[in-house]
């Protein structure tokens, strides 16, 4: 019998004014109910490329909304779920015509409208074809086209055009993530007086791999029209501030960056701070005591033929989350006998995501293919050797995954930190399971007691997952317990409380030096144009 973990009584915990109603639980699972008509004037702004939820169309001709998929999403819906006054804005996911504002479970969301064409030069071309690959450490190439950035500008301006407006009087507007670098700036030309928060949920790179893209310039002083930018990892906030200092030339104090003003505003101090971010760790522990989830992960071990052991992996079908490393490690230790698949299964749960863009395209089929040839050559007549799984799940039966799974695989050769690790600790007060860790992963900053791994050594991969399935019970507890300590410690709700703690203080100085500044009648320096003519550098594939 394993050990549970005592009951932890409940703490009372500092909470940001902004989160301080909590509204729990108000959400049905997946599908949501719009209403029509929000309220203008929000303390609290998101801004996301996407919305929390995704129009999708019925039979009938009418309209569902769902949960959109990926780790911002998650994180950033269980923060807003406690915001009275709170607004959302971003993409419905669909081009063409924005539906019109309305309310969803108590927020205000604002849809912005992109055409196809956006979705391919703004969304899948310079967001996702450009960007993220070069935050990821160029693990594929990254594209450049002119014709993308054209269209990320305009984007961004157009997110910029839905935010301004619905900002309360000295409100907070956080904006988020790669394809918004630009927003922060564009919102303070527009609004001088909110506090404007930006969160990099990805890696930031090296300052050598930064300087490549045409337009760094621009994105860097896009960014910087905020007050605070949060970053997951210490290296991630550090290179942000190297590549400030090298190609701006801006000064810089620690990690405090004096930026020039816009117009009439004098120069600003902007800091960068690192915030890992979280999940919502008290609701995911809480699933795991429903019976209904509790029999789902029973069935789960059942259906898949009782084996020994489950292995699991979890992953949108993206490059940088290792998804290949694992099968190629799995695949070994089955073709040289070390795992036996009548008593060891993998489930292989491969979100599918950003399925137009040509990398994302060469992955699936590889992926595929490989999940293939290991079944028709390990799997048991009548059960898988890797069950795989190209689709959604709602959060009770991911909740059944991560309970009937022995051991967890996260092998992301890069990643910004990596909700998946963090919701199996919540998901195991039994403290039975084992997590094997990708170091290239934020979340391997915090909880160390998880097996570290580097992904690009598949032997080093092997002998971990080995040594995960062979991990003994107490050993087991032992580290799941020190996991759990820091996992439910640090929730998504004190990470956004630390964030807009920050902001706060950050903002009222940039208020309180703008108001210096006019009463002294200082001339202000001059502003920089955010679109600078660059030629592209020789080194980055251009068109
Ligand atoms: P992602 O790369 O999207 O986000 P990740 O941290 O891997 O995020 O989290 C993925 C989320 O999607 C998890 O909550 C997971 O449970 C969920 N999910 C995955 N597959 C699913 C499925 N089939 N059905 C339902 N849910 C599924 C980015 C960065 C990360 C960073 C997050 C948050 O790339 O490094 O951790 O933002 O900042």
């Amino acid at each position: 019998m394993s050990a549970r973990e005592p009951p932890r009584p409940v703490l009372g915990r500092p909470t940001h004014a902004l989160l301080a109603q909590p509204r729990t639980q108000r959400r049905s699972h997946g599908v949501h109910h719009a209403r029509p008509r929000p309220l203008p004037g929000h303390e609290l702004v998101v801004v996301a490329n996407r919305l929390p939820v995704d129009s999708r169309t019925l039979p009938d001709g009418a309209t569902e909304w769902v949960t959109s998929p990926g780790g911002l999403v998650t994180a950033m819906e269980s923060v807003m779920r406690t915001v009275d006054s709170g607004a959302w804005v971003g993409w419905a996911g669909a081009p063409g015509e924005a539906p019109d504002p309305f309310e969803a479970d108590g927020m205000s969301l604002y849809p912005v409208r992109l055409e196809q064409e956006d979705v391919e030069r703004y969304y899948e071309g310079y967001s996702n074809a450009t960007l993220w690959p070069l935050y990821h450490d160029v693990i594929v190439d990254p594209v450049f086209h002119r014709t993308w950035w054209d269209s990320y500008l305009s984007a961004n301006q157009r997110f910029a055009e839905a935010a301004a407006p619905v900002a309360a009087r000295g409100g907070t507007i956080w904006v988020h993530d790669y394809q918004l670098r630009l927003v922060p700036r564009l919102i303070r030309e527009k609004r001088p007086d909110v506090r404007i928060g930006f969160f990099n949920h990805i890696p930031f790179p090296s300052v050598e791999l930064f300087s490549q893209p045409p337009k760094r310039n621009s994105i860097l002083r896009g960014s910087l029209g905020a007050d605070l930018l949060g970053f997951q990892r210490e290296s991630d906030t550090l290179n942000f501030v190297a590549a400030v200092r090298k190609p701006l030339g801006y000064h810089v104090e620690g990690t405090t960056i004096s930026v020039p003003g816009l117009g009439a505003a004098p120069r600003r101090e902007v800091e960068a701070r690192t915030f890992p971010i979280s999940i919502d760790s008290a609701a995911v522990s809480a699933l795991t005591e429903d019976p209904e989830i509790r029999e789902r992960a029973a069935r789960l071990r059942h259906d898949l033929g009782d084996p020994d052991k489950i292995v699991l992996g979890v992953d949108r079908l993206d490059y940088t989350k290792g998804i290949r490393h694992r099968l190629k490690a799995w695949g070994e230790l089955l073709d040289d006998g070390s795992i036996d698949p009548h008593d060891t299964v993998m489930i292989q749960v491969a979100t599918p995501s950003r399925e137009r863009v040509e990398a994302y395209r060469r992955l699936r089929d590889e992926v595929e293919l490989t999940v293939g040839r290991i079944n028709g050559e390990h799997a048991p007549l009548g059960r898988p050797a890797v069950s795989y799984q190209h689709h959604s799940f709602d959060r009770r039966e991911m909740t059944a995954m991560y309970m009937a799974a022995d051991v967890v695989l996260v092998t992301a050769p890069r990643d910004g930190m990596n909700l998946v690790a963090k919701e199996y600790v919540a998901s195991r007060p039994d403290l039975h399971g084992v997590l094997v860790l990708s170091e290239f992963a934020g979340a391997a900053d915090e909880p160390r007691a998880a097996v570290l791994v580097n992904p690009h050594d598949i032997d080093e991969l092997k002998s971990a997952i080995l040594r995960a399935l062979a991990m003994p019970e107490e050993e087991q507890e032992e580290a799941m317990r020190s996991l759990r300590h820091q996992v439910m410690e640090n929730d998504v709700q004190s990470w956004a409380h630390d964030f807009l703690e920050h902001l706060e203080h950050a903002g009222r100085e940039a208020q309180a030096a703008v108001r210096v500044v006019r009463s002294r009648g200082d001339e202000p320096s001059a502003p920089e144009e955010i679109d600078e003519a660059r030629a592209p550098s020789p080194t980055f594939r251009a068109c």
